[in-house]
C-alpha cells in the first residue's frame, strides 16, 4: 500500500459530520485515514464508503479481527463489501484465523495488516510477550503488511527484523501516546496519528508540521 506523506489519519471521531469535517482539512496532505470502531459504531458501516467518495482517500478499518476463522471470514468481506481498502487482523487468534482473512482479502483484492503488537503499557502483560511469534506467523503465511507499535521502539525494530525489508509496517502510538515520528519512522513505512492531528486547533498546520520534520 502506498501512503502519501508516510502518515495515516487515525480518525477516532464519533461525530460523523465533524469526522468528515476534520479530516477534509487535512486530506490534501493525506491520503489514508484508519476508520475504527468508535466512528463505524457511531455512523455506521457505510460512513467507510462517503470517506472515500468525499474525500477520495484509502480507508483502513481497524477492526482488529480476533474470532475463529468463519467468523473472521464474514466480518472480512463486510468490510471490503463496504468499500474499506484493508482491514487490521489481530494475529495472537493463530494462523487459521489469519489465513481466512487472507484468503477473504484476496478474493475481493482488499489487504490486510497482521497486528504483532500494541503500543499501550498494558501490552507488555500478553501480547507483547508473543509478538515476534506473531510476526513468524505472519512472514509463514506470506502477509505482507503488519501493524508494530511506536510507543515500544525495540519491539518495532525486531518486528521489521523477522517480517523484511520488503513488508510494510505502519506504526501507532506518535504523539499522545508518547512516540516520536523520526524514530519510529527509521523501522516504518508509516505512522497512524490520530488525537495530535484531530484535537489539534489547527490540524493542517500540524500535519504540516509532521511532515516537515
Ligand atoms: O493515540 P492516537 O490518538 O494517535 O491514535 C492511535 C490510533 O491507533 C487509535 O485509533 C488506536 O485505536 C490505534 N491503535 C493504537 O493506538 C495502538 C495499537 O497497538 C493499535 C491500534
Amino acid at each position: 500500500m502506498r501512503i502519501e506523506n508516510n502518515i495515516i489519519l487515525a480518525m477516532d471521531l464519533t461525530d460523523p459530520a465533524e469526522a468528515l469535517r476534520v479530516t477534509g482539512q487535512v486530506i490534501d496532505y493525506i491520503d489514508t485515514v484508519k476508520i475504527g470502531y468508535p466512528l463505524v459504531l457511531a455512523a455506521g458501516i457505510e460512513c467507510i464508503q462517503e470517506f472515500k467518495e468525499e474525500l477520495q482517500c484509502q480507508v483502513i478499518a481497524d477492526f482488529k479481527v480476533a474470532d475463529i476463522p468463519e467468523t473472521n471470514e464474514k466480518i472480512c468481506n463486510i468490510t471490503f463489501k463496504h468499500g474499506a481498502d484493508a482491514i487490521i487482523v489481530h494475529g495472537f487468534t493463530g494462523p487459521d484465523s489469519i489465513k481466512a482473512c487472507m484468503d477473504a482479502a484476496n478474493k475481493i483484492g482488499g489487504e490486510i495488516f497482521l497486528l504483532t503488537d500494541m503500543s499501550h503499557p498494558g501490552s507488555g502483560k500478553f501480547i507483547g510477550k508473543v509478538s515476534e511469534e506473531i510476526a513468524k506467523i505472519g512472514v509463514q503465511l506470506g502477509v505482507e503488511n503488519y501493524v508494530a507499535p511506536a510507543t515500544k521502539i525495540e519491539s518495532l525494530k525486531s518486528i521489521r527484523r523477522i517480517v523484511g525489508d520488503d513488508a510494510f509496517i505502519i506504526s501507532p502510538g506518535v504523539g499522545f501516546q508518547g512516540g516520536e515520528a523520526i524514530e519510529t519512522l527509521k523501522f516504518a513505512d508509516a505512522i497512524i496519528v490520530g488525537r495530535t492531528i484531530y484535537l489539534s486547533r489547527n490540524p493542517r498546520k500540524t500535519i504540516k508540521d509532521l511532515i516537515d520534520i
